[in-house]
């Protein structure tokens, strides 16, 4: 694969309602989309990184700075014959998963579009309907909290997820089951309980959850299989797992019993397929999470979701529970039976509304490949677009 240019450019999108985790608040996103121009194909790539470093250490800004001064240059200057390629060709950067994922995401979908295929049948997926359920941001009431519950659930998706914390969590608990008895119901707390808090995460249990999300710190394993054996529900491990090995320890060490793979805190396609395999062989189900992406990291997570062992719904919701507009066409939908379904489409399966992206647009910088066939050292050169 030749890689001619890459243009890196910042986008802003105002979110249709604000959403609240355990560490703050977001309403407007500041997104980084990464197009990569190979061989007459145009391959885009979606950021996850947040507005601030709190999901992990990444942001938007520390994203744009590894991609212009590191992981763009590298990319120019390696020879690639295939996505598969990438993780080695941007190894000289430790972390930064996030950011990298942008990039080789975009090859991946580069590659999809020359080799005809769609972009679910490159990365060996199977399922051709995809579960989906949602995950509510912390709400300012618990009766502003149970009628956005009614919505999702008649819209049929298959499985709510609500965000919680120390001090907001039994009662909404309380209040949603005692509505809905037998949804299937989970919660993420995003890091945010400590040892001390045992008991309360222990009295979980009596509300029947499919599985509580990285109860305790975000680079943990001990004291999640400590307290995976105290609990009678899953626990799934989100932020602790960056890759195949963080997979397999949390695995051996029982720290959980479920994994939600997402493509930029694993580092993009390869390692998820790799974090996807082992968990496969290890009997342990995942799901695929979600970051508020834009339509094109949407497009990327619904083709993951493809993969045999994303038995359990994810985090993978219709575009119009985000966006007034969504930067794709179709915008993805959600069937009454809570599934989207997956095409035959080549590449991503959606395309990109090139003008909405230019008009959303706050920053861009192209990096063009140099020619090595004018005796020049391969490298990258960098213009302001
Ligand atoms: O922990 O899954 C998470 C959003 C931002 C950061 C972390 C998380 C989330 C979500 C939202 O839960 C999932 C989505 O609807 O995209
Ligand atoms: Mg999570």
């Amino acid at each position: 694969m030749k890689i001619d240019s890459v243009v890196l450019r910042e986008i802003r999108m105002p979110l249709i309602q604000p959403f609240e985790t355990s560490f703050g608040r977001t309403t407007e996103r500041r997104i980084l989309l990464v197009e990569v121009q190979t061989e007459g194909v145009t391959g885009w790539g979606e950021c996850t990184a947040g507005e601030h470093p709190s999901f992990s250490a990444e942001c938007t800004d520390t994203a744009w700075l590894m991609l212009c001064n590191e992981l763009i240059p590298a990319l120019l200057h390696a020879e690639i014959d295939s996505s598969g390629m990438c993780p080695k060709a941007l190894s000289h950067v430790r972390g930064n998963r996030m950011a990298k994922a942008a990039l080789e995401n975009a090859v991946w979908d580069a590659e999809s579009q020359q080799l005809g295929v769609p972009l679910w049948e490159l990365l060996g997926g199977v399922r051709r309907r995809i579960p989906c359920g949602v995950s509510l941001g912390i709400q300012p009431s618990i009766e502003k909290l149970l009628e956005l519950v009614e919505r999702e659930v008649a819209a049929g998706y298959q499985r709510i997820k609500l965000k919680c914390k120390p001090g907001h969590d039994v009662q909404m608990f309380e209040a949603v089951r005692a509505r809905w008895p037998d949804i299937a119901l989970s919660c993420d707390a995003n890091g945010s309980y400590r040892l001390k808090d045992q008991d309360t995460l222990r009295s979980f249990d009596a509300f029947g959850m499919l599985m509580i999300e990285q109860p305790l710190w975000h680079n943990d394993f001990y004291f999640h299989s400590m307290l995976q054996s105290q609990l009678e529900t899953s626990i799934c491990l989100d932020e602790s797992i960056h890759n195949r090995r963080d997979a397999l320890a949390a695995i051996e060490m029982e720290s959980c019993r479920i994994i939600n793979i997402k493509l930029g805190r694993v580092g993009g396609f390869s390692e998820a397929i790799r974090v996807h395999n082992v968990t496969a062989e290890r009997g342990i189900p995942v799901w695929c999470g979600g970051m508020l992406e834009t339509g094109i990291g949407r497009a990327h997570n619904i083709a993951l979701s493809s993969l045999e062992n994303f038995t359990l719904p994810g985090d993978v919701s219709a575009s119009e529970r985000y966006w007034e507009e969504d930067i794709i066409e179709p915008a993805v939908e959600v069937t009454r039976k809570g599934e989207i379904l997956v095409t035959q489409t080549i590449g991503r399966g959606f395309e990109v509304k090139r003008d909405r992206v230019e008009k959303l647009t706050v920053r861009s910088e192209r990096f063009h490949s140099r020619n090595k066939a004018h005796g020049e050292a391969a490298g990258a050169m960098q213009a302001r677009a």
